[in-house]
């Protein structure tokens, strides 16, 4: 976070002015992917990489607006129907939208904001960016009226409304939720949380970057979640006595009862979802005895899942994985929405130079290209930096 930077553009780009400081970071998770549209579970944590932004009121109706690493400025009346084009300033166009439709008085400000979660990494830059706007406005305009949890809503519709994503919670979640030290089992469906402190003493959580961007707008993200609703509607008619919301409320029989109605491939994404479910309450049993190892070979599972079952890995990130398998990492998966983005690996301290170094190196053999190593420290959440 590097607040003097966006003081510095912020007086400069404005009226020479201060305003108030919000940071809001981005996210890893452990397990539970694309469950957490589906009603199961996920296991997140904020990480110490975020979005930044100096905000003040500014008197009139007009929000200004200026991404300081974009170097791009953009202007838009706080009830403009339509809103900006430019993707970053669509963001803050849906959370302004989505705060006023809570009961925040949103009023013109003048803003600039920086961010050093790698854009495109599946780590949530645009979680973080909606989470720090949310955060602000509520503090600025709605003098914290807006619950914590209405924050996490608000950036989810944000991406509903204004950006075409279908997304889950999990990300706004824990941009907004994080807490130092600790990640978040969270039940999607309840949406019950608990905070696991995640000390793994003789591990690294590692994070190979293989930079395939990864852009979910526009992205298969979508289908995936359609694929889903098909499986559980075409339960739900085959059993009108019971509600089935989500995968969640669904058994394996059941699956199979529908597999040659929704075909092959709804079916396998399903089965991948149902998988993922056990997969996550496994891992929390696994923390809470220590055995990093089981960890690590759901970890391999969720991985093998989500590249042939429910496809949204590819060739490079396969590689990623491959190659920490073969060098005996302990447990290693992609991580996030998918289609490009990091793996998230839990490696042996004693391996970890060897990993690392490996890893780099078979990978700019075979794509002519250097893969990124992020050491992630699980941080706070949303907050008020000054
Ligand atoms: C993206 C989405 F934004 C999340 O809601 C979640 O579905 C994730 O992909 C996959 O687990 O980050």
């Amino acid at each position: 976070m590097d607040i003097e930077n966006v003081r510095s553009r912020f007086i400069k780009h404005f009226d020479g002015k201060t305003g108030s400081i919000y940071t809001s970071p981005g996210r890893i998770n452990l397990i539970g992917e694309h469950t957490d549209y589906n009603g199961g579970f996920v296991f997140p944590g904020a990480i110490d990489k975020g979005i930044t932004c100096e905000i003040r009121p500014n008197g009139t109706d007009t929000v200004m607006a200026y991404a300081i690493d974009l170097k791009d400025r953009v202007e838009f009346k706080v009830d403009d129907p339509k809103g900006p084009k430019s993707s970053w300033a669509r963001y803050i166009y849906g959370i302004v939208q989505e705060m006023r439709k809570r009961g925040v008085d949103v009023k013109g400000f003048n803003t600039a904001f920086s961010g050093d979660v790698p854009l495109g990494a599946g780590l949530s830059s645009s979680a973080a960016l909606e989470s720090c706007f949310a955060f602000a406005l509520n503090d600025l305009f709605g003098n914290n009226k807006v619950s914590k949890w209405d924050l996490v809503l608000a950036g989810q519709a944000t991406e509903h409304n204004y950006c075409g994503v279908n997304c889950g919670i999990m990300d706004q979640f824990a941009s907004v939720m994080g807490q130092e030290g600790k990640l978040m089992r969270l039940d999607c469906r309840s949406r019950e949380f608990e905070y696991f402190p995640f000390n793994p003493k003789g591990y690294k959580l590692v994070l190979v970057d293989s930079v395939v961007k990864h852009e979910l707008a526009g992205s298969p993200y979508n289908d995936r979640r359609k694929s889903c609703e098909n499986v559980v509607k075409h339960i739900a008619a085959k059993h009108p006595e019971s509600k089935f919301e989500t995968l969640r409320d669904c058994t394996w029989e059941q699956l199979d009862e529908v597999k040659n109605e929704v075909g092959q491939e709804d079916y396998n994404r399903a089965k991948y979802v149902l998988g993922e479910k056990d997969r996550v309450l496994a891992v929390c049993d696994a923390l809470n005895a220590g055995d990093y190892e089981t960890v690590g070979k759901k970890m391999y599972e969720t991985h093998e899942g989500l590249s042939k079952d429910y496809e949204v890995s590819c060739e490079e990130i396969d590689f990623l994985a491959s190659v920490a398998k073969e060098d005996g990492v302990t447990g290693c998966r992609i991580m996030g929405g998918g289609f490009g983005g990091c793996t998230i690996n839990l490696v042996k301290d004693e391996l970890y130079d060897k990993f690392v170094n490996d890893v780099k190196a078979k990978y700019q053999k075979k794509y002519g290209k250097e893969p990124k190593i992020y050491n992630v420290v699980i941080s706070e959440g949303s907050h008020k930096v000054c």
